[in-house]
């Protein structure tokens, strides 16, 4: 096994970003419902859908959370995408965009992801 102080190398980077779940999908390594992609981000179905609509938008490169984020610009882009997303699966009633960051915010797969959700009422707090 590699000890703690492999964490920073450029192997423990290489291993940890071939074994990233969004990475692979991203990559087309792994299968995935993609509804809609372009040069930095893509767009797909949740596996396990909380709502009727349940979209998934990433970037293609690999950041951890919005916590990690440098470039704003790319995140404006993301938000851009959920919202074409929504629009053009004709979510006109409404929809919700999510990022959890970290574990108190619940976040499991720590490859950046916008979450969107439609197609029923939301509710409001979130637990
Ligand atoms: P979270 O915000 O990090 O908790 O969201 C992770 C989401 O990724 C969650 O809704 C999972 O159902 C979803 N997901 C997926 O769509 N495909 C996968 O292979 C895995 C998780 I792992």
């Amino acid at each position: 096994t590699l000890g703690t102080r492999h964490c920073g190398s450029t192997l423990f980077r290489r291993i940890y970003l071939e074994n990233c779940v969004f990475c692979l999908i991203a990559e087309k390594k792994l299968d995935s419902q993609i509804i809609y992609e372009d040069d930095i981000s893509l767009a797909f179905k949740d596996i396990n859908p909380v709502a009727p609509f349940h979209v998934l938008v990433i970037p293609k490169k690999h950041i951890r959370s919005l916590g990690d984020v440098e470039d704003f610009n790319l995140v404006s882009h993301l938000l851009y995408v959920c919202n074409l997303v929504a629009q053009k699966e004709g979510l006109t009633k409404g929809y919700r965009v999510v990022t959890n960051v970290g574990d108190d915010g619940g976040q499991t797969v720590f490859h950046l992801h916008f979450h969107v959700i439609g197609g029923r009422p939301m509710d409001w707090p979130p637990g």
